[in-house]
């Protein structure tokens, strides 16, 4: 019993907990910085806040769709009926599968499931019209998971999609459907790769390991220098797996690999995900300065503190299921988000100058789950009615309101009113030196004209003044709506006279 424990438990636990890595630092507090300056050879790349109209338009892209799809879509999170629910880490994970309920011989299995990868239903230009309907402006899309399947024809593997009977490139009707509806592409790439003998999953030791892991990082390389000549439309990589200790031994190497990449593609971005510096620094090199254009934070996580993020440009990606990101045939039995949960972190990301990313696990046809179907339909609605309030916006200077979140594009204010009160009056609070608080308000949907006057509500030592938007009688609204305000300087100034004189 113990060493069933040990053998099943212990392994999952480790993967989970043992690295006290910077990934799962991301966004817990606010960022520690190096008591004084160090040396560091393998540092930053890149200016903070590029102002590039590349960069320009990641800021304001809003919303993603991230798609994981690989030949463990075809699974689904379950073989031949049993589920991979506790024996897997997620169910792109399912190669993974171990413990009691784990199929005999499983990994052989499932490294020949590309065998099978033929999906009748995939059309990228399907999936990019949906795309577009929700409102996203930017789409990551795995073309090689840590299983090592590489979703296109590439040179430096046989295990790729060319060896699979549906054979024609993925990724390239992907970029293809994609660009040609506007969305801006981002590949995913993992850099660890189960199944490649030359991949270590840690820190190379001897001269044999070595020699095996160089070639292993040439053969990365070859990969991402080939993706960049295939798909020149791209805007930018997404990477995974870079907390792996041989990858972090390799600071070298990644550190003139992203100088390559920026040369062969000027513009190119590229997350604080990819590399780390000769200290073992990810994400930020041990000077504080981030590695990379924008700041990743860890999956499936949002920050809580705006100050956290010191002005950088960051994205959160996001599961519906718990967690999960390539197809799950069961829905049951876990909680998936619904469509206000999203768009509540959506509105969170917004009013905090980040972008938010929906992931879609398509099944082994390439259909979406009809869940997702649906809440791409919900999300796609509200967000063509609320555009205004989440495209092209950034944080607003008020105190933060717990009736939703604040956006602002020059002197426009909106509030995305997730919370509505119950005397339908809804108060916003501006520091009392504010120089510009708002004017006026009207309902984003619609344009009625509100109410709004100054509160004063009294308190001693308030830091606050307060306005109050009256919500017309009888509005009725089924889920977040927008407050749209105009920004003007303070009309009565009496409240801070007052202090003034005392
Ligand atoms: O593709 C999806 C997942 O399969 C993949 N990333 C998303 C986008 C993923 N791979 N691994 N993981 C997620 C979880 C890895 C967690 C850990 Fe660690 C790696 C635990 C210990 C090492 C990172 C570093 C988190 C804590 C320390």
């Amino acid at each position: 019993m113990m060493k069933n424990i040990l053998k099943y438990v212990l392994p999952a636990f480790c993967i989970l907990f043992t690295a006290n890595d910077a990934d799962a630092q991301q966004w817990s507090g606010p960022k520690r910085k190096p008591e004084k300056p160090i040396e560091v050879k393998y540092g930053s790349l890149t200016p903070a806040n590029r102002t590039d109209a590349t960069m320009e338009a990641f800021r304001n892209y809003g919303l993603g769709q991230f798609i994981h799809w690989g030949v463990y879509s075809l699974a689904g999170n379950e073989w031949e009926g049993v589920s991979a629910r506790g024996g897997a880490a997620a169910s792109e994970w399912i190669r993974s599968w171990s413990g009691p309920t784990a199929p005999k011989d499983w990994k052989n299995t499932y490294d020949n499931l590309y065998k099978q990868f033929n999906p009748k239903d995939f059309d990228a230009k399907r999936w990019a019209k949906q795309a577009k309907d929700m409102g996203a402006k930017y789409v990551i899309f795995t073309t090689k998971h840590h299983d090592g399947f590489a979703l296109w024809p590439t040179k430096y593997s046989d295990y790729n999609i060319s060896k699979s009977p549906y054979k024609k490139d993925i990724v390239k009707q992907v970029v293809d459907a994609y660009t040609a509806e506007g969305i801006d592409v981002y590949l995913y790439f993992s850099i660890l790769e189960w199944n490649n003998p030359n991949y270590m999953g840690k820190a190379p030791q001897t001269d044999e390991e070595k020699r095996k892991f160089d070639k292993f990082l040439h053969y990365t390389r070859n990969q991402l220098l080939e993706q960049l000549k295939n798909y020149p439309q791209i805007k930018g990589f997404w990477f995974d797996g870079t907390w792996d200790a041989s990858w972090k031994s390799a600071y070298e190497f990644t550190y003139n690999l992203e100088k390559e990449l920026r040369e062969k593609h000027p513009g190119l971005i590229i997350g604080s995900r990819f590399r780390n510096d000769e200290h073992g620094s990810r994400h930020f090199d041990s000077n504080g300065n981030m590695l990379g254009d924008y700041e990743q934070g860890w999956e499936r996580k949002l920050p809580v503190e705006f100050e956290w993020l010191e002005g950088h440009d960051w994205d959160a990606v996001m599961t519906i299921p718990p967690n999960g990101w390539g197809y799950m045939k069961d829905w049951s039995g876990i909680y998936t988000k619904t469509t206000d949960d999203l768009l509540d972190m959506l509105m969170r990301s917004r009013s905090m100058n980040g972008n938010f990313v929906l992931n879609f696990g398509p099944d082994g046809n390439g259909n979406m789950h009809p869940e997702e179907d649906k809440i791409a339909k919900e999300i796609g609605e509200w967000v063509k009615q609320n555009a205004e309030a989440i495209y092209n916006v950034r944080h607003a200077a008020l105190t933060p309101s717990k009736l939703g979140y604040f956006t602002q594009k020059g002197d426009q204010l909106y509030l995305t009113v997730f919370n509505r009160p119950v005397n339908n009056i809804v108060r916003i609070a501006a520091p009392k030196n504010a120089q510009q608080v708002p004017t006026t308000a009207e309902l984003l949907v619609g344009g009625e004209k509100l109410n709004l006057k100054p509160a004063d509500i009294g308190l001693d030592l308030d830091k606050n003044t307060y306005y109050d938007v009256i919500l017309p009688k009888g509005f009725v609204s089924d889920r977040a709506f927008v407050l749209k305000m105009k920004l003007g300087t303070p009309k009565s100034k009496s409240a801070r006279l007052m202090d003034a004189k005392m």
